[in-house]
């Protein structure tokens, strides 16, 4: 069998997929995993417009407090690798369905966020998007820099009570409630996003399935697309997943683990 090292020294077009398995190894739970956010929190209940129009409250104190994760996480070995293999390939993409931002922080450039930006603001009901930085203004306690200064029981305690009293963003447009930059269950794809991440998946000749369990649609039509075009594919991650007949090649083992070994193997 051929080596993947040949595989990836011979690829020009190179693609990464990545979900919460590559933000595991910073502290931020995974969804579908055993100590997964699914299994505390419905996804239903809370990642749909539905349920924030009919509890906002509740919807923002859920965010918020993943928020507060990811403000206190930091990125992982695996997160770096992929920065580093923006240079390593002559075209590069960094597909991701994570909305944590850590692939931003550990200096990525080459990506795509499929499903949002956790600390943006969108409003559903006249369609404005906040950056984080307005939405910062406009929200502060959910601004990265507060949430880095405060304890989990501030959270808890004065936070948690302030969104109770009525303290929640309200729209410069329209007055509505802003809700959090992210894609919800039911909600489509930013148009550009899934525009160019499936383009790029089907010129790929490698495409890595990175820390993801491939339940998610359409981001788990991505490998798909890629292999019907005659990419090869390599799976990171320590279970088994539907996406795994379909690989080339399988790294039983974490992110933080494969990533950089691959790398290694380039630089030889
Ligand atoms: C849409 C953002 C329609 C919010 C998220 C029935 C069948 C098929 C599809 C559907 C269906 N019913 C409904 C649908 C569609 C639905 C869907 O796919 N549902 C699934 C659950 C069945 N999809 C949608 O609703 C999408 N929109 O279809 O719109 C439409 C079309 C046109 C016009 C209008 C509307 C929107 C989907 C996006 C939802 N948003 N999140 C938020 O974060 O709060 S989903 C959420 O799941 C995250 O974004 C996450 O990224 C994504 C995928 O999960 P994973 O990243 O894979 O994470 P998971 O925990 O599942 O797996 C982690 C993996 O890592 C595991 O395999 C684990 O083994 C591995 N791992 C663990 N540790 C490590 C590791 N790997 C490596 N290293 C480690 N250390
Ligand atoms: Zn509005």
């Amino acid at each position: 069998m051929v080596e993947i090292q040949e595989v990836l020294k011979e690829a020009e077009q190179v693609g990464v997929l990545s979900g919460a398995g590559l933000s595991a190894e910073s502290g931020i739970p995974t969804f579908r995993g055993k100590d997964g956010l699914w299994n505390r929190f419905n996804p239903t209940e809370l990642a749909t417009f539905e349920a924030f129009q009919e509890d906002p409250k509740l919807v923002w104190k859920w965010y918020i407090w993943r928020m507060h994760l990811i403000a206190n996480s930091k990125p992982n070995p695996a997160h770096y690798a992929i920065t580093e293999m923006e240079k390593l390939f002559p075209r590069f993409l960094h597909i991701t369905q994570n909305v944590d931002g850590l692939h931003r922080e550990a200096g990525g450039k080459k990506f795509v966020e499929l499903h949002g930006h956790i600390f943006d603001g969108k409003c559903r009901f006249c369609g404005k998007h906040y950056t984080a930085e307005e939405f910062s203004e406009l929200f502060p306690i959910a601004s990265k820099t507060f949430l880095k200064s405060i304890t989990e029981e501030t959270l808890k305690g004065e936070v948690f009570r302030k969104i109770d009293e009525g303290e929640l963003p309200f729209c410069r447009n329209c007055g509505e409630i802003v809700g959090p930059g992210v894609v919800w269950f039911g909600e489509s794809l930013p148009e550009e996003a899934i525009e160019k991440a499936f383009n790029f998946a089907e010129g790929c000749d490698v495409l890595l399935v990175v820390g993801t369990s491939g339940v998610v649609q359409p981001a788990a039509s991505i490998p798909l697309i890629a292999k019907r075009k005659n990419a090869v594919l390599v799976e990171i991650n320590p279970q088994e997943t539907p996406l795994s007949p379909y690989c080339d090649f399988v790294f039983r083992e974490s992110a933080s683990s494969a990533l950089p070994k691959l790398i290694g193997l380039l630089k030889r």
